[in-house]
């Protein structure tokens, strides 16, 4: 059988990166949870690597908002900020085939036992209409007119799910939940500001996973995004973003070892999830906020 991990946030650390791939079994298949690049090191070598494993069969990567800021640069809509660290991609003579096979990455994965996607979901969401959602943005993406969406792309509203959401509203909707959020209201109103702890949120918001009529209850989720929560087991939801760039880990997580365990376990309680990982050391000089 073929393992298949999923690796948390690689955000441009080439060096972590091959060190994490060296210590998984030979064969692996290899499933990157989104902001493959900014604010590590060496964004190009990482994104160059990333994009040979996939070609390979070898890997897939899921589009963290990073990555989307990334084909915001390149399309002349969004300067580069004084803590990123992409203008090698942008100055590279392989920019264009980068670029084009970035804009064609999936925004969530599932294989009916685990859904994988960078942020989170919205409490109405189930997984079938987190995939076909995921799917919409996708399509956006990948169309040859794709920079009319990234032009609509920014911003904080709509923050809550509405089926009659429509053009380039839903879009962004959907872009914000799976690439952005953290902090919702019990309802699935999101709010984009709170970025440290489980209790970090204003008042009357919980973390997305612990919205209690959330729909994907019986399957796990495994996010990156939030490194402020380190390696995070609970609710049926594992993060694993353990903070590379921040000087913290990159963890991998066996989805082999989740799969074989007892569904029942973890469905629509509050109980941590067995898990089982391999991380190496992150970037050891972490830049300064
Ligand atoms: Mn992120």
């Amino acid at each position: 059988m073929t393992r298949v991990f999923a690796i948390g946030d690689v955000q441009g650390c080439l060096r972590p990166l091959n060190q994490l791939i060296k210590k998984l079994p030979q064969g692996s298949k290899l499933i990157f949870l989104g902001d493959l690049v900014n604010r590590g090191p060496d964004s190009l070598g990482a994104l160059r690597r990333l994009k040979q494993l996939q070609e390979d069969g070898v890997a897939e990567c899921l589009l963290g908002n990073h990555d989307l800021n990334l084909l915001a640069c390149d399309a002349g809509l969004r300067d580069t900020k004084p803590l990123d660290t992409i203008d090698d991609i942008l100055a590279a003579p392989d920019r264009r085939a980068l670029i084009d096979w970035l804009r064609h990455r999936p925004m969530a994965l599932s294989n009916g036992k685990v859904l994988l996607v960078h942020a989170g979901v919205l409490p109405q969401w189930s997984l079938k209409r987190t995939l076909s959602l995921a799917h919409e943005v996708e399509t956006a993406l990948r169309h040859k007119k794709y920079r009319d969406f990234l032009v609509q792309m920014y911003g904080n509203t709509p923050n809550y799910w509405d089926p009659k959401l429509t053009g380039f509203d839903r879009l962004r909707l959907i872009t914000s939940t799976l690439t952005r959020i953290r902090f919702c209201t019990p309802q699935g109103e999101m709010e984009f500001k709170s970025k440290e702890g489980l209790e970090s949120g204003p008042a009357g918001y919980i973390p997305w996973f612990e919205a209690p009529e959330r729909k994907t209850k019986s399957i796990p989720i495994i996010f990156g995004h939030w490194s402020t929560l380190g390696l995070l087991s609970r609710q049926g939801v594992i993060g694993i973003d353990t903070g590379c760039v921040w000087g913290g880990t990159l963890t991998a997580i066996d989805l082999n070892h989740l799969e074989t365990m007892n569904h029942n376990s973890f469905a629509g309680d509050s109980k941590s999830l067995t898990i089982k990982t391999v991380c190496v050391a992150g970037y050891d000089h972490p830049l300064q906020m």
